[in-house]
């Protein structure tokens, strides 16, 4: 196990984000510290998608015909699905799956739903558990044999223009969630072979985590027309022909988590940008024997001044070392500490505490700009939370001209590895397994001429690699 694996388990446990000790593998319990996590960040996801999006719920479970519809999606999840064959005692006619995803689930409705070009393009979305019994060593919130946490969304147009845009819509979208979170990440198109099975291509979303290993964060599907002949997806057009639909589906799992807290985490604990944040503030009071009650007044004055504006602060009036609370909320990733003993209340101070770099300060208390001061420091930690990591995405790709030195880099630093490729499936294939990496994906087309590292021909692709989770 990684130095970053061992942490990474230590401080799911430590934080109490996720007992992992479920008597099922790759299936695990939120506990309400993560939880709180996963619903702030779900509401994140949720404003930007309900902007123009639909939430729907759809079943969990998948009649056997339909899920073995589309043969090449089919393929492609055969070896990962869950099979519910009994009810009761009663073997049932037709096996049930649990959703691997919900094309299947949601594609026969469609077929219902979907009659004139005036009902497109239509937007849906779900946030659901999903099962896929994964081969690959499992670990939590990475990979999971229930997803619980997966967003699918999934929309229909009427051309494939309308699939495109829809492709660059949604990772917009992404780009804003990821964002927010301050995870920064590279967006590639994934090679032929590592494509979502039933897409015509797959963008998708990778970020770095500090073992120098990245992991996908989210992907983009543009489906073309497959699933709509499948599924016999037809709208009338003005004219009254019948044409088929042009789809796009794109995912988010519990790996969101994964990567706030992988990205950002440090040897104090976790480190949760301020939106997150189950407790954004926590404010400490520095007791003595002398005058207590004043400093605890005075901190429970600040703390009703800031939860005025729904901000998430904590008082926390224990009585045990302050030293021992400090390590604590730090350990938790609250981005801001306030300390205020009986001295700063008589000279109108405060200190805080930046959870990002455990900077302190002392400021001027001001009652009536306390909301706007507090406010703006954790404005501040989110940008320098987002800088920090983004730096450190960006210091660790690297260009390189030959397989030698894409070896070299690959033991000796890890992170990304930026290079020219011809585009060729045997080619690529063959550097995946001379470097032991996977090739993320394509990032754009080469500009200049230029060879590929590989095999020599003109590359025509500038293409990423890394050893991935
Ligand atoms: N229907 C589309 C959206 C879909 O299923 N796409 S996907 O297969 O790529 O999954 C979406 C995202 O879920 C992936 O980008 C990946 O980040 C995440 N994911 C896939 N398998 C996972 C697993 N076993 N555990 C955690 N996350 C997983
Ligand atoms: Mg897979
Ligand atoms: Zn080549």
């Amino acid at each position: 196990m990684s130095k970053f694996s061992e942490w990474f388990h230590e401080i799911l446990e430590e934080a109490e984000i996720i007992d992992t000790r479920y008597p099922i593998k790759g299936m695990h319990v939120w506990l309400p510290q993560g939880f709180k996590i996963r619903k702030y960040t779900l509401n994140i996801l949720r404003n930007l998608l309900d902007q123009d999006h639909e939430e729907v719920l759809f079943p969990l479970l998948i009649p056997e015909d339909e899920l073995a519809k589309e043969a090449i999606h089919v393929k492609g999840f055969e070896d990962e699905v869950y099979w519910v064959t009994h009810g009761g005692l009663t073997q049932l006619n037709k096996k049930l799956a649990l959703r691997p995803t919900s094309e299947t689930a949601m594609y026969p409705m469609f077929n219902l739903w979907v009659r004139s070009h005036s009902d497109l393009p239509l937007k849906f979305y779900q946030i659901v558990n999903t099962f896929r019994y994964e081969t690959k060593h499992t670990r939590p919130l990475i990979r999971v044999r229930e997803i619980t946490t997966f967003k699918e969304a999934h929309t229909i147009h009427t051309d494939s223009e309308g699939a495109e845009n829809q492709v660059k819509d949604a990772v917009e979208l992404y780009k804003s969630f990821f964002d927010a979170l301050a995870v920064p990440y590279v967006i590639t198109t994934r090679p032929e072979w590592d494509k979502f099975p039933g897409a015509d291509y797959t963008v998708a979303f990778d970020t770095l985590l500090p073992d120098g290993k990245t992991l996908q964060i989210g992907t983009v599907h543009n489906l073309g027309q497959t699933f709509a002949h499948t599924f016999d997806i037809t709208y009338e057009t003005e004219s009254g022909d019948h044409q088929y639909v042009y789809q796009t589906c794109y995912g988010l799992s519990d790996r969101i988590i994964a990567s706030v807290i992988g990205v950002h985490g440090d040897e104090s604990g976790l480190c949760l940008p301020p939106r997150v944040a189950p407790v954004q503030v926590v404010i400490v009071p520095i007791l003595f024997k002398e005058g207590k009650e004043e400093v605890l007044d005075f901190c429970r004055k600040v703390e009703k001044k800031l939860k005025t504006q729904s901000m998430r602060v904590y008082l926390d009036d224990r009585d045990i070392r302050a030293g021992k609370k400090f390590y604590e909320w730090e350990m938790r990733g609250v981005p801001l500490r306030i300390e205020i003993g009986p001295r700063d209340i008589k000279n109108n101070k405060m200190i805080v505490v930046s959870r990002n770099n455990l900077e302190k300060k002392t400021l001027d208390y001001h009652e009536e700009t306390l909301i706007l001061t507090i406010n703006t420091l954790l404005d501040n930690i989110n940008q320098e939370m987002k800088d920090k990591a983004w730096e450190r995405l960006k210091n660790n790709i690297r260009k390189v001209k030959t397989v030698e030195e894409a070896q070299e880099e690959i033991t000796e630093s890890g992170g990304i590895i930026q290079f020219s490729w011809c585009g060729k499936t045997s080619c690529g294939k063959d550097l995946e397994e001379t470097l032991r990496v996977d090739l993320l994906g394509i990032e754009s087309q080469v500009e200049e001429e230029d060879k590929c590292i590989n095999c020599g021909k003109a590359a025509k692709k500038t293409t990423l690699l890394a050893k991935t989770y």
